[in-house]
């Protein structure tokens, strides 16, 4: 026992020190290809650059980037407060993938954790062809089981700021995601790259601990934010944990990466006095425009660059992450989810003024949002699919409520994944697994989003990048609502508005089963998920069986010899 505890010990350590002024931690990879993107020349990418249309066009390095990551149970304390949680190596976040434009990426994931299976999902990533290394369990894989180990693959074709998070079960809401950073062009000139910065709440109790309550009388209280993993807990008249911070060197300026990896807050983000000029929505470059206040819906990323030019203001700025109330969990630490970005040598307590913008749920303007690399939307679909959001029972226990979408709940197995199916020809899925079929190469996919209910999702689509073709509140009718087909915003997650509608399109260029759900963790587990089987019998061709079955035959062993239960809708 005593030696269990001094493990727990040094893993605590890990995480405190992955301060982001230590060098290692931030361990930035440079570039030696492509010199031509300096501080100056942003846009340029050796060969191509930030007009180049990375959906069929881009570099191949022929470099593979590998890593290799252990998940593992342990006691930690981000905010100060020890509970037990999930990590990849140790730390909360974990640690960042980086690559280049072009570069074959490697992932070998060992699961470590002694009572759950694990599967680790890569969002936001194309997965070109590659649809068996997307990580989702019961849609790409069964769940790797404690003790074994899974290898991912896919190539870079894409470039900016993502995170990779565990699709299984509720393990990413423990602390299981990372970063990803993949160096390319940029839209804007900037100095220094501070890299990912994740603004996610936090329980005191597991999220595993709070399934049941949240099934029976919706979302618990979130105890705390968190700013890359770290805040203060503030309970009576105590203040545990530790606040992060951001040193500024006055005249320069520095892109961040922002990222919303919460379970359940949309957070408007904002550095007092400062100035953000956004240059990216998810893995999409845009057209630079500035704002103050950045609103990041769940699974959001914006890249965004802050010139720091305001040391004749104050020494000390409050960086805040609010929770905007009309759609996120209450949080205990609601006005306190808060950084310190300081000009000088050592951070002090800040004693500037907030912004102060109206809660809200909504999206940053479309017409704030416009891709770099314009593309257009067929004005007619092959398919158009109607998917109304509405609460009912869950299929297991009928006291408990779950989501539903077009009247069906989602309701896969872990030991029967899609790909299983795919690879066996199956063209009769069970209805439960809400699967749309989309057979036809390189056709256009309307799919009309709407709900009458006043809760927000914020919607997100594997193996794609979607188009926003429409947004707002009401009912969508086509008739009155016209539908922005010549460049519209375009992205990975948009917000479907309470009692509102999101209508998306989505070009059927990529081999696969590709999930569609609300990033809401809560939601995701409950059901409020759909699936497009695209191109079928191509779907099948890039299927690695021997994988796929050894990971399915290894889970079924462990599953039955653990006696675990599912709980959830699989993924
Ligand atoms: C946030 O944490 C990640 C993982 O430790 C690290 O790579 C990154 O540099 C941190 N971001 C900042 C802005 O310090
Ligand atoms: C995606 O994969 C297909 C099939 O291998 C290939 O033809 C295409 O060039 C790839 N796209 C990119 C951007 O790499
Ligand atoms: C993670 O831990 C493994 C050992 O479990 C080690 O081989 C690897 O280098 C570590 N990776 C990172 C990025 O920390
Ligand atoms: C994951 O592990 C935790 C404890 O370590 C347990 O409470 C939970 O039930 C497990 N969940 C699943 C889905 O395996
Ligand atoms: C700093 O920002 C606050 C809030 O927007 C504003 O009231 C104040 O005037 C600003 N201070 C300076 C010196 O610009
Ligand atoms: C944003 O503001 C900065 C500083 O005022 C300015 O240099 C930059 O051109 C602005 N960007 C846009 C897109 O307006
Ligand atoms: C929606 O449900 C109806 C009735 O069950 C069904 O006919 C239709 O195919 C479903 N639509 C989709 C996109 O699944
Ligand atoms: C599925 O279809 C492929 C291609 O037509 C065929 O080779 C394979 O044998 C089929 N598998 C089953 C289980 O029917
Ligand atoms: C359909 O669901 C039933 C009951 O849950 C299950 O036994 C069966 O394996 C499922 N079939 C497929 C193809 O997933
Ligand atoms: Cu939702």
């Amino acid at each position: 026992m005593a030696k269990a505890r001094v493990l727990v010990g040094l893993l605590a350590a890990t995480i405190a020190r992955a301060s982001p002024f230590d060098s290692d931690a931030v361990n930035l990879h440079p570039r030696a290809a492509c010199s031509g993107n300096t501080a100056t020349t942003r846009s340029e990418w050796c060969d191509y650059d930030i007009s180049t249309d990375y959906y069929n066009d881009g570099p191949t390095t022929g470099v593979t980037r590998e890593y290799w990551w252990e998940i593992t149970e342990f006691t930690a304390a981000p905010d100060g407060v020890e509970r037990s949680v999930m990590a990849i190596n140790g730390s909360i976040p974990g640690p960042t993938l980086f690559a280049d434009w072009g570069d074959t990426v490697v992932v070998h994931v060992t699961n470590s954790v002694p009572g759950n299976g694990t599967s680790i999902h890569f969002h936001g990533i194309r997965q070109n062809y590659t649809n068996p290394n997307d990580g989702v369990s019961s849609i790409t894989q069964c769940p790797v089981p404690p003790g074994s180990s899974i290898t991912y693959t896919w190539k870079a074709t894409q470039y900016g700021t993502t995170w990779y998070h565990s699709h299984y079960g509720l393990q990413v809401y423990n602390g299981v995601f990372g970063g990803i950073v993949i160096n390319g062009p940029a839209s804007a000139n900037y100095d220094e790259d501070l890299g990912v910065l994740f603004l996610s709440d936090w329980t005191h109790e597991s999220a595993d601990n709070l399934f049941t309550e949240a099934q029976l009388t919706g979302p618990p209280t979130q105890d705390n934010g968190l700013i890359n993993g770290t805040n203060i807990y503030v309970d009576g008249d105590t203040t545990v944990g530790s606040r992060f911070t951001l040193s500024f060197t006055a005249g320069t300026s520095y892109r961040l990466r922002l990222i919303n990896g919460a379970m359940d807050t949309f957070f408007k983000f904002s550095i007092d006095n400062h100035t953000m000029e956004v240059i990216a929505n998810d893995l999409v470059p845009i057209q630079p425009f500035n704002t103050t206040v950045l609103s990041i819906g769940i699974g959001q990323r914006y890249d965004v660059i802050i010139r720091a030019d305001q040391a004749d203001v104050a020494d000390n700025f409050w960086m805040r992450a609010v929770p905007q109330t009309s759609c996120s969990s209450t949080n205990t630490m609601e006005d306190d989810i808060r950084g310190i970005v300081y000009y000088g040598t050592s951070p002090s307590t800040p004693d500037t003024t907030g912004y102060n913008p109206t809660d809200s749920c909504d999206d940053m303007s479309s017409t704030d949002l416009v891709p770099y690399v314009s593309k257009t939307v067929a004005s007619t679909a092959a398919w158009t699919e109607d998917e109304p959001v509405t609460i009912g029972a869950a299929p297991t226990n009928a006291n408990y409520l779950w989501w539903y979408v077009n009247g069906s709940t989602l309701d896969m197995s872990w030991s029967n994944p899609t790909l299983l199916q795919v690879y066996d020809n199956v063209t009769a899925f069970n209805s439960s697994a809400n699967v749309v079929l989309v057979p036809e190469a390189d056709e256009w996919v309307y799919v009309v989003i709407s709900t009458a209910l006043g809760v927000a999702h914020p919607i997100h689509l594997h193996g794609h990048d979607f188009f926003v073709l429409a947004q707002g509140t009401g009912t969508f009718d086509s008739s009155s609502v016209a539908l922005n087909l010549d460049n519209p915003v375009r992205r990975d997650v948009a917000m479907l508005a309470a009692q509102g509608y999101l209508v998306i399109a989505f070009q059927t260029d990529n081999p696969g089963a590709w999930l569609m759900h609300c990033h809401i963790g809560w939601h995701t587990d409950e059901g409020l998920a759909i699936q497009f089987v695209e191109r079928q019998s191509e779907a099948r061709e890039l299927i690695d069986f021997q994988t796929l079955s050894e990971t399915c035959a290894a889970w079924e062993t462990w599953q039955a010899s653990s006696g675990l239960k599912q709980e959830d809708d699989g993924i």
